[in-house]
Order: C-alpha cells, then structure tokens, then sequence
C-alpha cells in the first residue's frame, strides 16, 4: 500500500528559500502553521535518524523524551517508551521506520483531536 496517489498534488514548494535584503535573511514565502508543523514532523525524524533511513532503539528513546515529554505519559520511562517502539515495529525489524513514526504522529493527532472534541470513549 502506497501514498503515490497523493503525489500529483504535493510539494510544490518544498520550503521557502531564504534571501538576502539588506543583510537580513527572509523566507521567499511564509510557511503556514500547518506546513511549519508537517516540517518540523519531517527534520525531527530525519535529524533523529542522523541519515539513516529508520530509528534504532536509542534514537527513538532520544526522540520521544526530547520531543513529546509534555504529550505522552511516560515518554521518560524507558521500558514504557521501548513497549511503544516495539507496538509501531510493524515489519518488526528492531527499528522505527518513517511510515511507523508517522503511525505513532497519527495516534497523538488522533488522542489530541478527540480530546478536544471529547470524542473520547471514555469521557461519556
Ligand atoms: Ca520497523
């Protein structure tokens, strides 16, 4: 199961070039707040993964610590967050592929929508 379908629509731009004017750097174009969030998705992946295609154990660790203390319980119990690793590995290859770290995006998006909406099973 692929994403190709998506693509014809995608990335026209992938983000705003950055020029000189009057010794200050501006963004050729301003990234919206979605976008910023979609990117910031993307470079925390990629810095996390230092050019490797997935995250081993201690990145991902390093991630989840780092980056979603303030979401996540348990995000600095290791055992917890090693489980968690362990429930996206879904091609169980001992590492966390981007496809598995967007699932793991998903999940929050998801909890965090029906928080808000209160949506939640359990808030009835
Ligand atoms: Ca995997």
């Amino acid at each position: 199961m692929g994403i190709g379908w998506v693509r014809p629509w995608c990335l026209v731009n992938e983000a705003p070039e950055e020029e000189e004017e009057g010794g200050k750097k501006i963004a050729t174009w301003a990234m919206t707040d979605m976008e910023s969030a979609i990117k910031t998705v993307v470079t925390t992946f990629l810095g996390s993964a230092k050019g490797k295609d997935n995250l081993d154990g201690g990145s991902f660790q390093k991630l989840v610590k780092k980056q979603l203390g303030g979401m996540m319980e348990n995000a600095n119990v290791s055992s917890a967050v090693k489980e968690m690793q362990q429930g996206l590995d879904e091609n169980n290859d001992g590492k966390v592929s981007f496809q598995e770290y967007l699932t793991l995006i998903g999940y929050l998006a998801t909890s965090l929508s029906e928080r808000k909406t209160g949506s939640n099973a359990d808030a009835s």
